[in-house]
């Protein structure tokens, strides 16, 4: 059996093992880690060009307007380390700005690992690109000619904004861990503000989120053969003022169920199953966010609006 095939059956049985655990709570959850498969990844890469989302166009702003100024502050030439490469779109003017000479682009999926590599070798054919397939919620050992290299963490879209605070030192030690005790690390961090623009941001005009988050439950039916009545079903999401969070949920429009092989759960109409979070910190909390992962602020770069953030920490 080929490679490939083994690693997508592990992936099918995590994910047939984690509705089956997340329906049986109490609080109904699916990890939203199984939302991006390939339709996922798609609409997810359409949200990243809405109107309401805000986000990504900051974040690249942000990084155009500063990334010189980073490469002077840490020094030029450094070895670049991305967490969660997805597609890499915003990575090539970084890399140029900051003078990367290699690029280490690490994600989960070896999928979007390839076709970022072969994307960022057609885009800049004298940088050296060491693709790592892995999971960087654990320390992973670089690749063996990038060990001794003078390194620079890239973790850029608020991928940490998904996860809990706990969750995210966790992975934040980690990523010092992959990157040793001399690695700057440039993180893109989403601010807190007014709730309508958050709101409007994870529950566009178009309905393509709606669409994405729902999408778990298509994803559940043609992967897994669960029953699901997709139509029973409607997107909900709101801001958490106590947890600092928006809240991503899908929502029984009417009494409903869902079956999988020696599983059968009911759900009266108004119950919700959590599928996702979008964590949003202050300047503030950041700070101490970066102080409980090992890292001191250095320098945060926000857009005229103070709506997000690009920060520079050193271990
Ligand atoms: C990929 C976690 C940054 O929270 O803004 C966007 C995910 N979900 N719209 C975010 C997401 C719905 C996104 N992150």
């Amino acid at each position: 059996m080929s490679n490939a095939i083994t690693a997508e059956r592990a992936v099918l049985e995590d994910f047939a093992n984690a509705v089956i655990a997340g329906l049986s709570k109490a609080e109904r959850e699916i990890p939203a880690r199984f939302l991006y498969d390939r339709a996922g990844s798609d609409l997810f890469e359409q949200i990243t060009n809405l109107p309401e989302y805000y986000p990504t166009r900051t974040e690249i702003s942000l990084i155009q307007r500063h990334a010189a100024a980073i490469g002077e502050e840490v020094g030029r030439g450094r070895t670049v380390v991305e967490f969660g490469s997805g597609s890499s779109a915003k990575t090539p003017p970084f890399l140029s700005a900051v003078g990367a000479p290699r690029y280490v682009p690490i994600d989960i999926s070896a999928h979007f690992l390839e076709t970022a590599a072969k994307h960022m070798r057609a885009a800049m054919p004298d940088l050296d690109v060491l693709p790592l397939p892995g999971d960087f919620t654990q320390p992973l050992a670089l690749p063996q000619a990038a060990r001794n290299d003078r390194k620079l963490g890239f973790f850029p879209g608020s991928t940490i904004g998904n996860m809990s605070t706990r969750e995210s030192v966790d992975l934040l030690r980690a990523i010092r861990a992959t990157l040793g005790d001399s690695a700057p690390l440039i993180i893109g961090i989403d601010l807190k503000k007014e709730v309508e623009m958050l709101e409007a941001a994870y529950d566009d005009s178009r309905g393509v989120t709606a669409e994405f988050i729902t999408g778990i439950l298509r994803r559940m039916q043609e992967d897994l053969g669960a029953g699901v009545e997709i139509d029973d079903w409607a997107y909900d999401s709101f801001w958490n003022p106590e947890l600092g969070r928006v809240e991503m949920h899908v929502k029984a429009r009417r009494d409903t169920a869902i079956d999988m092989p020696g599983h059968h759960w009911q759900f009266s109409a108004g119950e919700h199953i959590h599928v996702s979070n979008s964590h949003k910190y202050s300047l503030e909390e950041s700070a101490i966010l970066a102080r409980a992962a090992g890292y001191l602020r250095k320098d945060a770069w926000t857009d005229d609006e103070g709506i997000y953030s690009l920060q520079l920490w050193q271990p």
